[in-house]
């Protein structure tokens, strides 16, 4: 602080701490103070001047009480006529805080939500792969400070130099030790100039490589037997409706088990069955002393087959050639991915986004965990097949009681199924007239795709309020704009955290203009709504109540701790001397390639389809080699998160600007040669949806064929359109994943002027 003001940032002085990620931080985190005093930051309670256009750009400063007068008139009329449903929160990922955090999860609107019922319109980005780990299997990968623990690296469809810079130390410390380091990925990126090899990958195509690489393991003997047997679904027998075989199916009665604490019922014991060759017969999965990895058998008349049996029986289509060709690889390269992987294990596979943001992306998760299986990657130190910074810590554990203070059940769904719900009034056949959208921890018209679908159904809510720290594009197309705090000006606590050290976020100036926290602002509007009684506690008290529990205190990781600035571990999480069992949690407590009983995010009663279940591969939605609309559209879309950007956030931050002042359309030498495109011209690249124009960078580093656009600029930061109106709002119903990297576009050179 100088003067009452921020000006610096430094990392946290951990140095005896081995696995303290944060211990170098990122150009991001340096770049805060001027995120703090960004030129572009809401000051005051801001509503739309009466008689223009949403989006239009006119503002009139209004007062606090003037400003929730209007939303609780607005609520009122939705919720006197409609219901509470009717009234939405569309909110997305920005803050994990307990008190002001987004969704159900925090004191602030997991209260209102639980009083009310309100309608909770999420996010569409990043479920494929947080469907799968965290609610399909609860399978977590390893944390990162685990990195170093490994032979071989694969950096696979993940950019961690620029999105995760903090894992990449772990990334060089492994490389220190001798790991080989192998990155797939259609753009060359940083960690592509670090690899021992690099293969430029066809968008949207890794699952079809997974199971090729699955089919050479098989075929070349290089299974881990003791471990498929021992460790994971394979030796369990399926029953021709695809669940799996329990003693009950052999006439044994179930048993009563300890009581769930949850539900106050006892639980049921039934297990899981294979054939036991040792014994020539059916066993529990448990106690099996040799459980057969293939074979049909015949269960009381009931034919079974092997879990591994089943899965190899769907796949065996996918050869080395017919993957070489999907994803224009050679066959001898993806025959040496295969063998590095099943024999230079342990092998920890840094993944993320870039095998999340396809139509068909969910199938990859399975895949992996099929690799993994046959290989013994997984769950071991230094193997995993789920690993980079967010899928290995899950959260600190606290006390989720404040965050309910009702039992009405909200609808949680994918905000992505707005313009349907505008367009039809229904949701899964029921009436859901959403009249009043509350924005927070998101910039949806900004970050998700489809925007112009987006705005066109943000046009039809009768009343729509923001509350954020900068005027987003989101912000720009609301009637009212409500001004909250930055992380250096309010009190909060991360559950979740990218490191072994939870992050206490401390306050170190007073709120600058008229901000005011989600919680403070829901307090006051809670009132005006006649609910005197939602927050009766003050936010030190409701933190105390959170972090308190007994369990902390013992641990001496309470409130006191983060508040006097120690350096609090989260005790959970395995240390040096601990690996924690990372199938603890599956529903079979075993690596699970295989899933039981699949369900879908959000259920309007859509099948769930036979495949859902099993590893698989079907081509994206739209980026697709033999897809006709490449006639017109021949250039596969992707994006890449940006190094000096999160999203959206830090869009307008000076010192950002100065660095890289606007957004660069990366496409192939070739590819720009072919139309008259030189570096640094400006392009305009356009699909049947939409267009955007923004200069070219014109590289060797990106494959043929595939141009990267990259998203989290303003609309006013392109020249003309925006990233989003090339995306495409298309979502796999059975995880509602958005799709950023699944459209196709043709680039031009643009003729518009400077
Ligand atoms: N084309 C393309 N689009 C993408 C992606 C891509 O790769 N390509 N990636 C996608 C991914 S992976 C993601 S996760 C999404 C992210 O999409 P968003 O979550 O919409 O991203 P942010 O820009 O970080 O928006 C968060 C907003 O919340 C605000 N905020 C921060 N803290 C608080 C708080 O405590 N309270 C409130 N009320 N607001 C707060 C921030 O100022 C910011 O404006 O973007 C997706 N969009
Ligand atoms: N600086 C910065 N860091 C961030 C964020 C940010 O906005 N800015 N956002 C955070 C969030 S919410 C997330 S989800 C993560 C995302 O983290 P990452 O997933 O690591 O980041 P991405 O940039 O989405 O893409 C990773 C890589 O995937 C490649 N890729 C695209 N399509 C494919 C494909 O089909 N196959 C393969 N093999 N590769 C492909 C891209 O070229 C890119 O290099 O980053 C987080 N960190
Ligand atoms: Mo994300």
């Amino acid at each position: 602080m100088r003067e009452g003001k921020v000006v610096r940032v430094a990392a946290a002085r951990m140095e005896e701490r081995d696995d303290a990620n944060y211990r170098r931080i990122c150009v991001k985190g340096y770049a805060q103070p001027q995120r703090l005093y960004d030129p572009d930051r809401v000051k005051y309670p801001m509503r739309r001047v009466e008689g223009t256009e949403r989006g239009a750009g006119q503002w009139e400063r209004v007062s606090w009480d003037e400003a929730l007068d209007e939303v609780a008139a607005k609520m009122r009329a939705a919720v006197d006529e409609y219901g509470w449903p009717s009234v939405a929160l569309w909110n997305s990922y920005a803050s994990c805080g307990v008190l002001n955090g987004s969704g159900a999860g925090s004191v602030a609107y997991g209260r209102f939500l639980s009083r009310t019922g309100a309608t909770i319109l999420g996010p569409g980005a990043d479920w494929a792969q947080m469907f799968f780990a965290y609610a399909l299997t609860l399978f977590m990968g390893n944390d990162i400070a685990d990195t170093p623990n490994a032979n071989t690296i694969l950096v696979w469809g993940s950019n961690p130099t620029d999105a995760y810079p903090a894992d990449w130390q772990f990334v060089c410390r492994a490389r220190e030790k001798g790991a080989k380091l192998i990155t797939i990925d259609p753009q060359f990126t940083s960690a592509a100039m670090h690899s021992d090899r690099y293969f430029a990958i066809r968008p949207g195509t890794d699952g079809a490589l997974m199971l090729a690489m699955a089919n050479y393991i098989i075929d070349n003997d290089l299974v881990n037997e003791e471990f498929m047997k021992a460790r994971t679904v394979s030796p369990l027998l399926v029953k021709g409706d695809g669940t799996y075989l329990r003693a009950s199916d052999l006439g044994i009665t179930p048993q009563e088990g300890p009581v769930n604490p949850l539900t106050g019922q006892p639980t049921v014991i039934d297990p899981l069955q294979v054939w036991d060759a040792a014994a020539g017969a059916f066993a529990d999965a448990a106690t099996a002393a040799d459980p057969a990895l293939m074979g049909d058998y015949d269960a009381m008349g009931q034919p079974v087959q092997t879990v591994y049996q089943l899965v190899r029986g769907k796949i065996g289509e996918f050869t080395v050639d017919k993957a070489a060709d999907i994803c224009d690889l050679l066959p001898d390269d993806i025959e040496w991915l295969a063998r590095t992987y099943a024999t230079e294990g342990p092998v920890y596979i840094h993944t993320n986004q870039g095998l999340g943001h396809h139509a068909n992306s969910h199938h990859n998760y399975k895949n992996l965990m099929f690799i993994a299986a046959l290989t013994g990657n997984a769950g071991v130190p230094g193997g995993t097949p789920l690993g980079h910074a967010a899928l290995g810590f899950g959260s600190f554990p606290t006390n989720p009681l404040p965050f309910v203070a009702g039992t009405e059940k909200s609808l949680d769904i994918c905000g992505m199924y707005l313009p349907d719900i505008m367009e039809t009034g229904k949701w899964a056949g029921k009436d859901l007239p959403i009249r009043v959208l509350w924005v927070n921890n998101g910039n949806p018209l900004c970050n998700e795709s489809g925007r112009l679908e987006l705005i066109e159904a943000v046009k039809k809510v009768d009343f729509v309020v923001t509350a954020d720290i900068t005027m987003t594009d989101t912000a720009c197309y609301s009637d009212l704009v409500l001004p909250i705090p930055h992380v250096f000006e309010s009190e909060d606590f991360m559950t979740m955290s990218f490191t072994p050290y939870p992050p206490f976020q401390r306050k170190i100036v007073d709120p600058l203009y008229e901000c005011r926290t989600d919680l403070e602002i829901l307090r006051d509007l809670s009132r005006r709504l006649g609910m005197d009684d939602l927050y009766t506690k003050t936010d030190e008290e409701y933190l105390r109540e959170i972090m308190d529990t007994p369990a902390n205190l013992a641990h001496d990781a309470g409130y006191d701790a983060f508040k006097d600035n120690r350096l609090v571990r989260n005790y959970t999480i395995n240390d040096d001397e601990v690996f924690i069992d990372k199938f603890a949690l599956t529903k079979t407590q075993r690596l699970e390639y295989y899933l039981e009983r699949p369900f879908v995010r959000n259920n309007f009663g859509q099948e769930v389809a036979e495949y859902e279940r099993y590893p698989y591969y079907t081509r994206a939605n739209e980026s697709y080699w033999e897809n006709p609309l490449r006639e017109k559209y021949p250039l596969f879309g992707l994006g890449q998160h940006e190094r000096y950007h999160v999203h959206s956030q830090l869009a307008t931050t000076p010192v950002m600007r100065e660095i890289e002042p606007e957004p660069l359309l990366r496409m192939n030498a070739r590819d720009a040669a072919e139309r008259g495109i030189a570096q640094g011209d400006y392009v305009r690249a356009f699909n049947d949806r939409g267009s955007v124009v923004l200069k070219a960078k014109v590289t060797e580093g990106i494959k043929q064929g595939v141009v990267s656009i990259p998203h989290g600029w303003n609309a006013s930061q392109y020249v003309e359109g925006h990233a989003q109106d090339l995306t495409n709002r298309y979502m796999n119903d059975f995880c509602s994943n958005s799709c950023f990297y699944d459209f196709l576009c043709e680039v031009e050179k643009w003729e518009g002027g400077e």
